[in-house]
C-alpha cells in the first residue's frame, strides 16, 4: 500500500515544490483542497500525496542503474496499471486541477459542481459564500450518491434555489407601518446616493401624487446640497438643508403633512469618524426614519463587505444597488445581501432619472448572478 502524506501551505505551488522535493519526483498528488477548520491554522491549502514506495530511498537520490531492477523487487506491488484505470486517473486529475485553479476544492466535492463554482468565482462572488453554496447544492441533490453526474440544468436550478433562499426583494420605503414614509440614504461617497433620491422622489413622490419633501443632511459639501435643491427644483418639489441631527428632527416636525420625505446623507469619508458617529446615532435609533445603504456594483467584492461592515452602526434596512449598468460581475453586491440577511429594495443601472432606478424583484436580483446587468432595464 502506499503511504498517505499531507502538506500544507499557502500557495499551491509552495506546497507542490516542498513535497516534490522532500518525497521525489514519484509521489502523486491525489487530493488538493482549500484548508478549513482548525487545518487553516497550517496553510491556506492542503494536499495529499501518495508515495509509492516507501522503504526506497527518493527517486531523485537513487543511482539511475538501479532503476529497471525495482519492479523485480519482491517488496514492491506491480506498478503496471490498466488503461481503464489510468483513464479514470487521468479524469480525476484534471478535475483535480480545475479545482485548485478555481481555488474551490474540497474534499470530496462533487466534480461536475465545477462549471457553477467557476460561474459563481466570474460573478466576483466571495470564495467563502462559493463553498457553501456549492456544499448546499451538493447535499441539496445528494450528488455523492448518484450513480451518474447529474445534468448541468439541475445544478443550475438547485444553485439559483439556494441562492434565492438567501434574498429577499422590498422595493418599499419607510419603516413598516410608520404613518410617513421617512427614508434616509446613506452610502460611501460617489456610491448615487443623491441620484438616487431624485429618482425615487420622482417615482415615488411626484409620479405617485405623494405630497413629499427633499431634505439634504450633506451640508459639508456646499456643491452637494447645490446639486439636490437643483433636482428638488426640476421636480417641483420643495427642499430642506439640515446641518445637525437637532435640526433635522425639527424640520421633520415642521412637515408632518407630508407622506414621503428623503433624506440625502453625506458619504462621510473613513477620516470623518466624528460627524459620522453622530449622525449614526442618530438616525439609527429615530423611531420614524428608515436607512437605506446604497452600494455601487462596481466596487470590488472584499471592499463592498467592508462598507457593508462600516455602515452598519447607521442601522441600514435595505440594500439598494447601484452602477449595476457599469459591470458584468454584481457578485459582491449579491453577497451582501445574502450575507447581511437585508432585503434589497432597488437597483440602479444608470444615470437617468427617474428612468434607471428598478424596484427590486427576486427574479431581477438572480439576474445579476448571470447575466450582463446592461440587460437589466430591458427584461426586469
Ligand atoms: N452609471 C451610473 N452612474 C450613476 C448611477 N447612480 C449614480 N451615478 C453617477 O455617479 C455620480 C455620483 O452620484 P451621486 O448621486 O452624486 O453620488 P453620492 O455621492 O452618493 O451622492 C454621478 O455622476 C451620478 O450621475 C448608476 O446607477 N449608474
Ligand atoms: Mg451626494
Amino acid at each position: 500500500m502506499p503511504a498517505t502524506r499531507i502538506y500544507f501551505g499557502n500557495t499551491v505551488e509552495a506546497v507542490l515544490a516542498q513535497a516534490r522535493k522532500e518525497l521525489g519526483e514519484d509521489a502523486m498528488l491525489v487530493d488538493a483542497s482549500a484548508s478549513a477548520g482548525e487545518d487553516l491554522q497550517f496553510g491556506a491549502y492542503k494536499l495529499e500525496f501518495h508515495v509509492p514506495h516507501q522503504e526506497q530511498p527518493a527517486p531523485a537520490a537513487r543511482p539511475a542503474q538501479e532503476l529497471p531492477g525495482a519492479l523485480d523487487d519482491p517488496r514492491v506491488p506491480d506498478s503496471r496499471i490498466p488503461l481503464d484505470a489510468l483513464h479514470a486517473e487521468l479524469k480525476r486529475l484534471s478535475t483535480l486541477v480545475a479545482r485548485i485553479s478555481t481555488g474551490l476544492g474540497h474534499p470530496g466535492s462533487s466534480p461536475e459542481l465545477g462549471a457553477i463554482g467557476a460561474a459563481l468565482t466570474a460573478a466576483d462572488l466571495p470564495p467563502a459564500l462559493i463553498l457553501e453554496l456549492l456544499d448546499h447544492v451538493e447535499r441539496r441533490l445528494r450528488l455523492r450518491n448518484r450513480p451518474e453526474p447529474a445534468p448541468q440544468s439541475l445544478l443550475r436550478q438547485a444553485l439559483l434555489t439556494e441562492v434565492e433562499g438567501r434574498l429577499s426583494a422590498a422595493p418599499e420605503l419607510g419603516r413598516a407601518g410608520a404613518a410617513r414614509r421617512i427614508v434616509a440614504l446613506a452610502g460611501p461617497p460617489g456610491a448615487g446616493k443623491s441620484t438616487t433620491l431624485a429618482k425615487l422622489a420622482m417615482r415615488e413622490g411626484v409620479a405617485a401624487r405623494r405630497p413629499t419633501l427633499v431634505l439634504s443632511a450633506d451640508t459639508y459639501r456646499v456643491a452637494a446640497t447645490e446639486q439636490l435643491r437643483t433636482y428638488a427644483a426640476i421636480l417641483g418639489l420643495p427642499f430642506a438643508a439640515a446641518e445637525s441631527p437637532t435640526a433635522l428632527l425639527q424640520i421633520l416636525e415642521e412637515n408632518r403633512s407630508k407622506e414621503l420625505i428623503l433624506i440625502d446623507t453625506p458619504g462621510f469619508g473613513r477620516n470623518e469618524l466624528e460627524s459620522a458617529r453622530l449622525w449614526a446615532g442618530w438616525l439609527r435609533t429615530s423611531p420614524e426614519v428608515e436607512v437605506q445603504l446604497v452600494l455601487p456594483a462596481t466596487t470590488r467584492t472584499a471592499d463592498l463587505l467592508d462598507a457593508l461592515q462600516w455602515w452598519e452602526p447607521f442601522g441600514p434596512a435595505k440594500l439598494i444597488f447601484s452602477r449595476l449598468d457599469e459591470t458584468s460581475a454584481a457578485g459582491g453586491c449579491l453577497a451582501a445581501a445574502m450575507l447581511s440577511g437585508k432585503p434589497v429594495s432597488y437597483l440602479c443601472n444608470g444615470q437617468r432619472i427617474p428612468e434607471d432606478l428598478q424596484p427590486a424583484t427576486l427574479p431581477g436580483l438572480l439576474r445579476l448572478l448571470s447575466t450582463s446587468p446592461l440587460a437589466l432595464g430591458a427584461s426586469a
